[in-house]
């Protein structure tokens, strides 16, 4: 049989769904509610991922002022607006369709609250970076909707928040290697989506109910966390009558010692220890939150 070429549609060896977790609401934060499915008890981390939570939020609730350091923070929003604040005078709104891709790096301290009427959906991603990365400056990139690139294709649209699909590229740096699609597939759709064979890669549902990996597997519908074994891509099908709406999410395992206490990700219980000394004391990345309080005026306890 002949090899089929990399760059054409078909994949040798689809990754078939391994495990699946519902994502059940929980509290988070002050008077949130987060559906967690990375970062749960059952699920602590899945390389280089640390957390995946759909959050709904609604005034007066929120997440008040709180420290990262060691990881990035990616949210997507679905529904309403999210205004973000932090130590340093940065501060923006994300409604929508918008991606707020932060590199915590060496620290950062800011507030996520509601900035609209209603209830706020979206999801956030905890991405882990590697011990080289773990200390740099923090950084944002911050990407409104309508800039978000986008691929139409046979009953399949993408969304591409990070890495390339159908041709259309992100202009994200993602600095621990990670693609982040979001799909809707039509009735009828059939995706087949390469996913380098070296990444861990996962599946979470939003809307309607698809069939993943094999077409004879029982379909999955919102809230569910897919965790995809080995293989060169994803293949889904919407069997359904209704729109099927999903993201993809891979990513270059960094394959690291992990310690985590809460916000704070490092390698070893030390750089934990002087992380938590650094916090209490203002020093090394986190001295403008002596002085720094948000718009809020509430912290939030971890
Ligand atoms: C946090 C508790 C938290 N999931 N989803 C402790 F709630 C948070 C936190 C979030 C968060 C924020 C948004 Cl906008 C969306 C979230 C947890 O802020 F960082 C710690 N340490
Ligand atoms: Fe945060």
């Amino acid at each position: 049989m002949p090899e089929r070429e990399s760059s054409c549609v078909g994949l040798n060896e689809p990754r078939l769904v391994v495990r699946k977790f519902l994502a059940r609401p929980q509290h988070e934060g002050v008077g949130a509610i987060v559906r967690r499915s990375i970062g749960r008890f059952e699920l602590r981390h899945f390389d280089p991922f640390l957390v995946l939570d759909e959050f709904s939020v609604t005034a007066p609730a929120g997440f008040p002022d709180h420290p990262h350091r060691g990881f990035e923070t990616v949210t997507y929003m679905l529904q309403g607006a999210l205004t973000h604040e932090d130590f340093d005078g940065h501060k923006g709104t994300i409604g929508p369709g918008d991606i707020q891709w932060m590199t915590a790096g060496r620290g950062i301290v800011h507030s996520e609250m509601p900035a609209a009427q209603g209830t706020q959906k979206g999801l956030q991603l905890w991405i882990n970076l590697s011990s080289k990365n773990k200390m740099i400056e923090p950084r944002y990139q911050e990407i409104s909707s309508k800039d978000i690139a986008e691929a139409t294709k046979d009953g399949i649209k993408v969304r591409v928040v990070a890495g390339e699909a159908l041709g259309s590229k992100s202009p994200i740096y993602t600095r621990t290697p990670t693609m982040y699609l979001d799909f809707t597939l039509e009735p009828g759709a059939h995706l087949q989506q390469p996913v380098p064979e070296s990444w861990n890669a996962f599946v979470y549902v939003l809307e309607g109910e698809g069939t993943f990996g094999r077409l004879k597997s029982s379909p999955v519908n919102a809230h569910h966390l897919l965790l995809l074994g080995s293989g060169d891509g994803l293949e889904a099908w919407n069997k359904s009558s209704k729109l099927l709406r999903f993201i993809l999410v891979g990513g270059e395992p960094l394959c690291e010692p992990l310690v985590q206490f809460g916000p704070f990700v490092m390698n070893t219980q030390e750089e934990i220890d002087q992380t938590i000394d650094d916090f209490e004391n203002y020093t090394n990345g986190f001295e403008k939150a002596r002085h720094w309080r948000s718009e809020s005026g509430l912290t939030l306890d971890f």
